[in-house]
Formats: structure tokens, sequence, C-alpha cells
């Protein structure tokens, strides 16, 4: 894909654009770049938002905001736990290669995110909200605020020069649990729909409506950010991106596993003249591939990057691609192939190494457990109220007994066929008829994993070696064990 035609010569730069780019690529004019609005949501599943079908959500701005995008239906995390898929996100880098692979981890000294390819061509990077992320010089972001409702600290970072273009990140907390904020009357415990993957009872209808309102209220903050660049005058020149971030905390919501409700995302990209208005692409594409989009939108050649990380191969680039080519409408495809990982080593309350690696196509997935023999137990899904509230309905329910089952323990290999079995439900890995599919899946993924570096169980006994000390606006829920309940703010 070719970069954005650059108009006047760096000369006419500003001089904080000269000064800072003196070691990167050159910078294209101001006036050509666009800024960047990506805002993140926290533990959401793809399917739990107006827009994307869920009858009983109300979430007016984002559904606007993906009227006016490109619906891009095969996005996916290569990591279903919040600090690792952030990571990913941000460097443009799998998780294992990066070393940010378990939960609250940190990526290896020297490497460069999105945030430090930005300033160096001139850009105003910030972020609001959750970070998660490490070590904080790989991140050079400007922390506008802690607080994601803070919109007025959202809008002085925007409008506070507007010759120079910025990257502003909202990390939203929400939907993250605890599910304790939004507006609670708007979901009646009693009337809403229960999908299909959850396990209809009292306990799952008390916090699904509880986890309903936490995402209006994500859809408000979405809301006020808009509005913000909306207010200054600089929304035809912003391209904005939302991600859902990974599944939700229920048990089969998808966090912490590699079934689409975990690693598939709702993504919408708005850039008015550039994305057509409710537009949509299926060509399946990774959280690695957007700072390599944002790069070639702002006129710099992200194949002329040096991550400040190599993989197996020596090699420095991104492990993403830049997507810009599917938002401006010149292509429908940009990979044949996603892959995701889960360490469990490392997770807030977890008994027993289950590593876990996938490959996905259009249409079928492989999943490989590498320690089948052993229980896969974790306090997020395991120890709480809702799975134990399933566990004791089982008890009299032998296909919910099977489901229960199947959150402990899986076999070494499961097969998809996501077409016809959306969320992953009928596990075709013994039968004959895919082999010639599993093989094929199968050797996509041991390319992947050995460019990646990645040993499999040696990986996952390392894993506490990757986290970094608690970051201080973490989710306290979701830190690991021992750390402390909270509140989160
Ligand atoms: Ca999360």
């Amino acid at each position: 894909m070719k970069t954005l035609a650059l108009g006047a010569a760096a000369l006419a730069l500003p001089r904080w654009v000269r000064a800072a780019a003196t070691s990167a690529p050159a910078a294209p004019a101001a006036g050509a770049r666009p800024n960047f609005l990506l805002m993140i949501a926290d533990d959401l599943n793809l399917h739990d938002l107006g827009c994307t079908g869920n009858v009983d959500v109300k979430s007016p701005n984002i559904d606007r905001l993906a009227s006016e995008s490109m619906n891009l239906r095969g996005m996916f995390t290569p990591a279903p736990t919040c600090s690792p898929c952030r990571h990913a996100l941000y460097t443009g880098l799998y998780p294992i290669r990066s070393g940010a692979y378990p939960n609250h981890t940190r990526a290896y000294d020297g490497t460069r995110s999105i945030f430090t390819h930005l300033k160096a061509v001139g850009y105003r990077v910030g972020l609001q909200g959750k970070t998660h992320v490490g070590p904080k010089e790989t991140f050079p972001w400007e922390y506008i605020n802690s607080n994601p409702d803070n919109s007025e600290a959202f809008a002085k970072f925007v409008t506070r020069d507007k010759s120079q273009p910025w990257l502003a990140v909202l990390a939203s907390h929400d939907p993250h649990t605890p599910w304790t904020r939004g507006p609670k009357n708007l979901y009646d415990p009693a009337k809403i729909k229960i999908p299909p993957y959850l396990h209809d009872n009292a306990v799952t209808r008390k916090n699904l409506a509880d986890y309903y309102a936490e995402i209006t209220q994500l859809d408000t903050q979405v809301g006020a950010c808009l509005k913000a660049v909306e207010d200054s005058g600089q929304t035809a020149n912003t391209l904005v991106l939302f991600v859902s971030e990974q599944g939700s905390s229920f048990p089969y919501g998808g966090k912490w596993s590699l079934y689409d409700n975990g690693i598939k995302i709702a993504a919408f990209a708005r850039w008015p003249g550039k994305i057509k208005p409710g537009s949509s692409s299926d060509a399946l594409m990774q959280y690695v591939d957007v700072p390599p989009t944002f790069l070639e939108a702002a006129g710099v050649d992200p194949t002329k990057i040096d991550t400040g990380c190599p993989d197996a191969t020596g090699k420095r680039g991104f492990d993403g691609l830049s997507f810009l080519g599917v938002l401006l409408g010149k292509t429908d495809h940009l990979r044949d192939y996603v892959f995701a990982q889960h360490t469990t080593v490392g997770i807030g309350g977890y008994k027993q190494p289950y590593p876990m690696r996938t490959v996905r196509d259009a249409r079928y997935k492989l999943v490989r457990n590498l320690a089948p023999q052993n229980t896969y137990w974790i306090a997020g899904i395991h120890g709480d109220a809702i799975f134990k509230s399933w566990e004791k309905d089982a008890a009299n329910d032998p296909a919910l007994a099977e489901r229960v089952k199947w959150l402990m323990h899986r076999p070494a290999e499961e097969l998809y066929d996501l077409q016809a079995d959306p969320y992953d439900m009928k596990n075709l890995a013994d039968d004959p008829k895919y082999a010639d599919i599993k093989a094929r899946l199968g050797k996509a993924l041991d390319a992947w994993m050995a460019q990646q570096g990645d040993t499999g169980m040696p990986i996952e006994m390392n894993a506490k070696s990757r986290q970094g000390k608690s970051d201080e606006n973490e989710n306290p829920a979701d830190a690991p064990s021992g750390a402390g309940k909270g509140k989160k703010k």
C-alpha cells in the first residue's frame, strides 16, 4: 500500500516538528496530518452494543459513531486480557515477542510504541484513564487525566495547540468489574434477553444488568470525547478508532479465553471524507496492525520503523501491517490468519499453568491447550459468584454440567467452524473430515510461534518474570492475587 502523498517540504514545518524528527522518518506537512482519537473499552464483549445487535444495551453515542464509521468486522486482539492486549495495540508487536504476554506485564526495555513513533514526528501524544502497560520509557505519553469521565481535561488536551497534530487515547475502566457505575435503572434484570452462550439464572441476570449499566457509562465517555473534538472544529481532520478491548468476564463472555467472544473485537473507524460512513469490512486484522495504520495515515512509512524489539529471526519491524488501504476502500484483504495466546500463570488466583494458543482464518479456528492434563482455574471465572451459581444449577442440568466442566478441562486441540458456530461451542478437532484444515492451521500456528520465539510451556513457566510492579491505574479487581480489592476509579 502506498503512503499518503506528502505536501509541503520539511522546511515548511514548525520548529518543534523539525527538532523532534531528526532521528525519525521525514515528517509530512502539518496540515496534511490527521489527529488520532483511540477509544478503548475495558472487558466489553463485541456483541454488547446496540449497534452490534444487543437489544437491551443503550449505547447511543457509540451507535452513532458506528453509523459514521467503517465497521471493522474482522478485528481481533492477540490476547484476551487487559495488559498484554494494550501492549500489542500500542507497540504493534505480538505479546510473546515484546515480552508483554501475561497479565500485569511490561515490554522489554528499549521497545517503542505508537506514542514514541508519533511523538518523534511532532505529534502531541496523550492518554487518559487506564494505563496498565510498562515500562514508562516505552510509552512516553502525557498523562491527560486518571479519570476517563473528566471530559474537561480531554478537551484541554485536544484544543491546546491546533497547529500541532495529536494522538489522544481514552482508555476507559468500563465495563470492567466491579460493575458499580452507570444508570442501573435502565436495566431490569427480569426483562433482559440472555445471550445464548450464558446460562440463564438470577445471578447471571443481576450481573448482566449491572454490566450493561457500565456499558452505558462508557458510552457517555465516548460521547463526551467526540463532542470535545466536534466543538473544537477538529472532527474533519481526526481519525477516530473505537475498540471493545476484549471479551467480558462472564463465564464464556470471552475474557481469559481464545474463543471469538474473547478475541473478536467490535471496532469502528471514522475519518470524514476518507472512510465511507456506514461501510464495513471483513478483512482479518489485529491490534498489532493499528500502529502501522496510524503511522501510514500520518504520512510515515511503517515498514521503515524500528520497534526496538527484534523477533526470533532478528527483524526489528512491526508484526503489524497497515490497514489504511482497507479503511480507504482500496482493498478488502490484509491477512490470511490472525493469532492469539493466553497465559494463565500470573493471573489472579490461578492454580495451574494452562497456556493456550490459537490461529484463525476467515472461517476456522484451531486452539491448542498446551497443558490439557491440568485444570484451568482462575479467580476471575471460577472463583466468581456467577460461575458458582452455574455449578450449583448444573447438578440438575447435564448440558450445563458439560459447559461448566469445559470451563476447567479441555482437550489438547479444539477446532471450530465460526461460520456455523459463532460461539465456539462445537469442537470438530477429532472429526477426520477437518483433518486438512486442522493441518493447514497448525502449520500457520507453528510458523507464528517460531517467529515470536514462543516455546510454549517454558514461556508459560517464565511468565512471572515478565510481570511488573502493580500499575497505579489498573483495575484493582483485576490485580494479582493478594493485591487487595477496591472500587475502580
Ligand atoms: Ca480488559
